[in-house]
């Protein structure tokens, strides 16, 4: 119980607090249209989700097998006089930059019984893997999810924004223009992932 009854403790808004909530609302109400129109323009392009078999306790997770088997079957191969350099009895894979990441040149990936070439691309703290060779004017299906934690996946210059999510498999349709005249595409990671590394997350992704 209150110690007195409060007494003429409503009063009619002010004017000043009365715009605010005016513009709150019409805020609330442009950012909610804009969501759905984003699509129209290619900002939220439609993508399927599918979701993987993950268990982090048993460090069970089936996305990082399908991953594992398409870098060893795709990834560019390190050759010297044409034949592939073997370390540890393991083929050794060419890779870009500090945190040595594999290529896979999709051209050499064979089309799918659905009749699409299906890429897959891991997001882990601090990196995306691997870096693709994309062709214009041809369609792929682009596999994006995490190993670990969720990260961000934003295709700059372009500017297309999708979610990498441990256990789960979104899936985008991506054919790069013909008439695209840019030839590296950069993704950059931008889910805050961790304080050490998330600023270095930057992928890239060739289009030729
Ligand atoms: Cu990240």
């Amino acid at each position: 119980m209150a110690i007195f009854t409060p007494k003429n403790w409503w009063k009619p808004l002010h004017r000043g607090e009365k715009i605010w909530v005016y513009v709150i609302i019409g805020w609330g109400i442009i950012m909610t249209v804009m969501m759905p129109l984003g699509h129209f323009w290619g900002q939220n392009v439609s993508q399927t989700t599918y979701k993987y078999k993950f268990n982090p306790e048993k460090g069970i997770n089936e996305f990082e097998t399908i991953f594992n088997n398409f870098i060893n079957k795709y990834a560019e191969k390190e050759l010297v006089d044409g034949k592939v350099v073997i370390v540890e009895g393991k083929p050794k894979l060419k890779t870009e930059g500090p945190s040595m990441i594999p290529i896979v040149d999709a051209s050499i990936v064979p089309k799918s019984s659905d009749g699409y070439v299906h890429l897959f691309l891991a997001a882990q703290t601090y990196r995306f893997s691997p870096i693709f060779k994309l062709e214009r004017g041809k369609e792929y299906k682009i596999h994006i999810s995490s190993f670990d934690v969720q990260h961000g996946f934003s295709l700059q210059p372009l500017n297309i924004n999708y979610q990498a999510l441990p256990g789960y498999d979104f899936v985008i349709t991506m054919k790069p223009r013909s008439d695209e005249k840019l030839k590296v595409f950069n993704i950059v990671c931008n889910e805050f992932c961790g304080s050490s590394g998330h600023h270095t997350m930057i992928g890239k992704m060739y289009v030729k």
